[in-house]
């Protein structure tokens, strides 16, 4: 009937970002026979894909790279403190080569389907290309931003010019100059690329509907000495990273914002300004549940913004306003507010002049038809749970995993599921996903994993998954940390609010990776309570 015979393996992998190659490597040194699977026609995940003009990692490089293997910290060399696109996929491809993984990729391929057969205790993984292959264990590295989401806004198909997608980046370069060049998406990304682009357009017309807040990130490169200061120290750096809150060698504060005078607080965000990067929220302890607190520090960058944009208007409608700062992801730029100074870049604040339709050949607003040749999406993804529901993942009896998360994620520690027996879904989203560095979550997870697997095999059991009692207190946990968190107060893909029709609310677990780390460990040494092992099979009522 056309569907190849299944393919057994040990572990199939679902993913080439930094999480799927690390699960690839881990398993193929436990003696696995392990096959990957990648959409993409090489590794790097989100980095294969966003190509985009500007495109930088907003983590210190230094954090942002793997701390498992001290041989690749200490050929590589990062040149900037903040890694651009090229360099970061430049890594991946170095980490491919050196530990030779790409010998077990099936790339350009995706997963059609997962499914679990609890007679044979395998799950069967069917591709786009027809190949069926079957293993006792699924790892689902598919990354929290990987299914790009396009505005909703009638006409999209309409458009003549050339419509590009931050999120899927042409491999060819594309060049702006002399062109009217129209972007939608004011995030992170957004943002990246406003800085980039308006410097060659020939007009840029940025449609903003929601201002980010952004902070200088004051990138540099990286000198001689710094880089082998920095080979010299990654092992302290590294445990150092196990226990920070966000995973990386930001120091944590316990400073509360209103502990300090007010003349102080202000020296303390200026120079926090002027330091860059994230050090806004290492300065003070309680800005994500302090609202005057975060009040005041909105205040500090509205006015930055305000000293910067010399046109009073746009100035003005850059400033965010109705959600505390922090709640969206903050975004790091350089020279970001400078770029709306320039005189081919026109900021369109589409809250007062809302977009009517893409048409043939522009942008229309309530205003009038902007023309332009290249039109540009920068506006996210179906974040955190899209990558894992745009294709049928099958558990036991039958459940699927569209039905288990209609009202929302669940989860125990971010990357179990009750119901799906030996399925792990690494960096996922009950665990501290985005607020903390993945490539530290990715490496935790898989190596939770990696242990749990070699004790199950040591002790003779084949199937793992939580109890539904340890799901339901691991989410009764997250979402009460939840209430507490301003992070409720912006609508964003942290909350699932960009996507039409997608639940709502925080369920991501905001307590920081540190304390994430030692739920885990626990977990694993208190087996009997929170897993079943080789559950019975349920015999049918007489
Ligand atoms: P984000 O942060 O989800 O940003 C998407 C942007 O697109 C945001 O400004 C949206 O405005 C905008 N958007 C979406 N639909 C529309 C329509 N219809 N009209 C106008 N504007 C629209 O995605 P990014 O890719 O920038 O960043 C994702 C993460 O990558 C980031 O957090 C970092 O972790 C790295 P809205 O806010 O919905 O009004």
């Amino acid at each position: 009937n056309g569907v190849s015979p299944a393919k057994r393996v040990d572990v199939i992998v679902v993913g080439a970002g930094f999480g799927g190659m690390y699960a690839t490597y881990k398993f193929r040194e436990m003696g696995k026979n392990v096959v990957s699977i990648e959409a993409g026609g090489d590794v790097g995940g989100v980095w294969y894909w966003n190509r985009y003009p500007g495109a930088r990692c907003d983590l210190m490089s230094v954090d942002y790279s793997y701390g498992f293997s001290p041989e690749v910290e200490q050929e590589w060399t990062w040149s900037e403190q903040f890694a651009g696109q090229p360099e970061i996929l430049a890594y991946a491809n170095f980490v491919a080569d050196k530990l030779d993984l790409r010998k077990h990729y099936l790339f350009n391929t995706r997963v059609v389907s997962a499914v679990w057969n609890e007679a044979a205790k395998v799950w069967r993984a069917t591709t786009d290309k027809g190949e069926v292959l079957e293993a006792p264990y699924c790892i689902m590295t598919t990354g929290p931003l990987s299914i790009p989401k396009d505005p909703d806004i009638p006409g999209i198909d309409k458009f003549k010019g050339l419509l590009l997608r931050a999120q899927k980046w042409p491999h060819e370069p594309v060049s702006f100059e002399g062109k009217r060049v129209g972007l939608i998406g004011t995030g992170s990304t957004g943002i990246q690329v406003v800085q980039e682009v308006g410097r060659k357009a020939g007009e840029l017309f940025v449609f903003q509907r929601t201002p980010s807040f952004t902070l200088p990130m004051r990138n540099h490169v990286i000198d001689a000495d710094y880089a082998a200061e920095m080979k010299r120290n990654y092992r302290a750096m590294r445990e150092a990273m196990r226990n920070n809150p966000t995973g990386g060698t930001r120091p944590a504060t316990t400073r509360p914002y209103f502990s300090l005078p007010p003349q102080q607080r202000q020296q303390v965000m200026e120079q926090a300004w002027i330091n860059g990067g994230h050090t806004f929220l290492g300065s003070f302890s309680d800005l994500m549940t302090n609202e005057e607190a975060n009040g005041q520090v909105a205040d500090f960058v509205r006015d930055k913004i305000g000293q910067i944009v010399k046109d009073p208007k746009t100035a003005e409608a850059l400033k965010p306003r109705g959600y505390p700062i922090f709640a969206r992801r903050p975004c790091l730029d350089t020279d970001y507010y400078e770029t709306y100074n320039l005189p081919n870049v026109h900021l369109v604040n589409v809250k007062e002049d809302p977009i009517v339709e893409i048409t043939e050949k522009g942008i229309r607003t309530e205003s009038g038809e902007t023309e332009l040749d290249i039109l540009i999406f920068a506006t996210g993804y179906d974040a955190l749970t899209g990558a894992l529901l745009a294709f049928d993942v099958v558990g036991r009896d039958g459940r699927n995993l569209k039905d288990k998360w209609k009202s929302g994620p669940r989860s125990y520690l971010g990357f179990m599921l009750e119901g799906f027996p030996n399925m792990f879904a690494p960096s996922g989203p009950n665990g501290p996903a985005a607020l903390a560095n993945l490539i530290t979550i990715a490496e935790h997870d898989v190596d939770w994993i990696a242990e749990m697997i070699s004790w199950m095999e040591a002790n003779g059991v084949r199937t793992v998954e939580p109890t539904a009692e340890a799901e339901d207190g691991w989410m009764k946990m997250v979402l009460t940390m939840a209430e507490k968190s301003l992070i409720r107060k912006a609508n964003t893909w942290w909350v699932g609010a960009n996507v039409k029709g997608k639940p709502q609310g925080l369920t991501m677990f905001i307590g920081g990776f540190a304390k994430y780390r030692e739920l885990c460990e626990a977990a694993a040494q208190n087996r009997k309570a929170n897993f079943v092992f080789d559950r019975p099979a349920v015999t049918a009522a007489a």
